[in-house]
């Protein structure tokens, strides 16, 4: 595929769908109530159904699971409740038989404080891996800087073997490895290439920009306290490092790499991913799942002009050497109908549409979380025992126990944003537990499985809207490569935006409301070829658009 469209370089990743996996919620074969690798494979169908190309496989390696994996203690083991590095080989082997490939959850800025390289390196200050890690010792009594973790509370804990203090910028379960040593570095392209060897087809890069850091760590300043993570990121190595990471590790192999910009301004990205680089293929930014945050990153209501300003940004600031990746959910966010769409029972399947129209025909890679092809919503949560993640319940001992805000603005903030809304077991079945366990689930299934579920997949159902979408966009390439121009970016109910190639011409028409909306149709571009649409197709094609009503119109 060396040929170019619209002057972009023709790549298997740019044109691919990915489906994300959260393994720990998506089909439990076993009855202990966690998802496994079995599960999964029985259920590879039912990804194959939508049309996607790539699965990424949220982290399956040996964890104590103090942030779900994220917290890894072997990189070449399976975590034990979703089974053996056997079920691992047939999941990939069945996948690629499939024509699906599979990448996997990197997350080498910080291991398991169980992962044996920790457990050595805190015995003693000449242990041989002391340098693994980040150690200084403390300041005038306290830690060695202001630094605080994304999780809550400070980034750095003393430790009661040596007296220093090790640097967490998550939860002090994940201390943070030292970049700066060339044997860390050394070990993480080895494990890299012991995945890419079983034929793992690239990877997702957890926090990968953390991974440089600042040698002199200083103290935060002042206009980054409330979001410490654009100081975290972007470390005067970190372009270095993913370069010797392409070379020691990638250019073998045929992959795809995506990694998760946190701390990233858009103005940086193209450092990451401009394909002359050779860092990496993409990266997740985080605009369009942060429209609703205010500046202490609690709920505020949001605006589509905000949400369409994300994309004509990324149009803009990227050019053809650099690729996007699109996403509004994910294991971390809450649900995409019930964030950006009505999960009402009148609206829910017709704003689902409205969001699945507008992940799949952006310019950008699509990627799909687990259930949202179901249109499921967000858990309605009533108490502190009702979440499992560790960044809600250390926003309740930090925001609540201390008194800064009471239990219900706590439940209202994480009714809104809790990543638990994402984790809740995938819902297969009206029945008990949605049919995803035969025993108790790890956490508690939406109530609403009884009407939200993947028994009726049929004709207008979510999960057939998806897969009519993945195929209209694997047929026509302006839906991949086009140009993407909004016609009307401060309108506040309609986004309206066309996908052009010399060759094709689409119009995307959404209504954000559940109201109708009249749209002006451009002089060079008359109503009439509607190729998908979630109502009924209009009489002449130019009528107002209906609530949450989704038209693809193609000239
Ligand atoms: O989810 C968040 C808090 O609401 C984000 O700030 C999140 O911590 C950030 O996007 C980094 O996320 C990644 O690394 C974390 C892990 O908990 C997340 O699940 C992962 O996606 C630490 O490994
Ligand atoms: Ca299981």
């Amino acid at each position: 595929m060396d040929d170019v469209i619209n002057g972009y370089h023709r790549r298997w990743w740019k044109e691919a769908v990915v489906y994300q996996i959260y393994p720990r919620s998506f089909y439990d074969s076993n009855g202990d109530g966690v998802g496994d690798l079995e599960g999964l494979r029985r259920k590879l169908p039912h990804i194959k159904g939508l049309g996607v190309d790539v699965i990424w496989l949220s982290p399956h390696f040996d964890s104590p699971n103090a942030d779900n994996g994220y917290d890894i203690r072997d990189y070449r083991k399976v975590m034990a409740e979703f089974g053996t590095i056997d079920d691992f080989d047939a999941v990939l082997t069945e996948a690629h038989a499939l024509g699906i490939r599979l990448i996997v959850d990197l997350v080498v800025n910080h291991t398991s404080d169980e992962h044996a390289w920790f457990v050595d390196s805190r015995r003693a200050r000449d242990s041989d891996t002391r340098d693994y890690y980040i150690w200084h010792s403390g300041k005038d009594g306290g830690p060695p800087n202001d630094w605080t973790s994304i999780f809550g509370g400070p980034a750095w804990t003393k430790d009661a073997t040596t007296g220093d203090y090790y640097l967490h910028l998550f939860d002090p379960k994940q201390p943070d490895l030292n970049w700066e040593n060339p044997a860390v570095r050394n070990e993480v392209y080895a494990l890299m290439r012991f995945w890419l060897d079983k034929g793992v087809d690239g990877f997702r890069m957890d926090v990968i920009p953390f991974i440089s850091k600042d040698q002199e760590f200083l103290d935060l300043p002042e206009q980054h306290v409330a979001k410490p993570q654009f100081v975290y990121a972007n470390g005067p190595r970190v372009h270095e490092f993913l370069q010797e990471m392409r070379r020691e590790a990638l250019s073998p192999y045929d992959t795809m790499t995506v990694g998760e910009a946190f701390g990233v301004t858009p103005q940086q990205v193209p450092d990451f991913i401009d394909e002359r680089r050779g860092e990496l293929d993409m990266v997740f930014q985080f605009g369009a799942v942060e429209v609703d945050r205010g500046a202490d990153g609690r709920w505020v209501p949001w605006k589509l002009p905000d949400l369409k300003a994300v994309f004509g940004r990324q149009e803009k600031q990227l050019d053809r050497h650099c690729w996007p990746a699109v996403f509004f959910s994910n294991h971390d966010n809450p649900r995409i109908v019930s964030r950006y769409g009505d999960d009402s029972s009148q609206w829910r399947v017709k704003s689902a549409k409205v969001m699945a129209t507008l992940l799949l025909t952006m310019k950008g890679t699509p990627f799909i979380y687990q259930g949202d092809e179901l249109g499921m919503t967000n858990f309605p949560f009533s108490d502190i025992s009702q979440f499992d993640d560790i960044w809600a319940r250390n926003a309740y001992r930090d925001e609540v126990e201390n008194g800064e805000y009471s239990v219900s603005d706590f439940l209202a903030n994480q009714n809104r944003l809790s990543r638990d809304h994402a984790r809740t077991p995938m819902q297969w079945t009206a029945g008990a537990h949605g049919g995803f366990t035969t025993g108790t689930p790890w956490l508690a299934v939406n109530p609403n499985t009884s009407e939200i579920n993947a028994e009726n997949l049929g004709e207008g159902s979510i999960y057939a809207w998806y897969a009519d979408l993945i195929h209209l966009r694997r047929t026509h390439t302006a839906l991949v490569y086009g140009d993407y121009l909004d016609l009307m970016p401060d309108h506040p109910r309609l986004f309206a935006y066309r996908r052009t190639t010399e060759a094709e011409d689409f119009l995307i028409l959404l209504n954000f409301d559940a109201g109708d909306q009249t749209f002006q149709f451009p002089m060079n571009f008359p109503p009439g070829n509607i190729v998908m649409g979630n109502y009924p197709a209009p009489t002449n094609g130019a009528e107002p658009l209906r609530g949450w009503e989704a038209r693809i119109y193609r000239l």
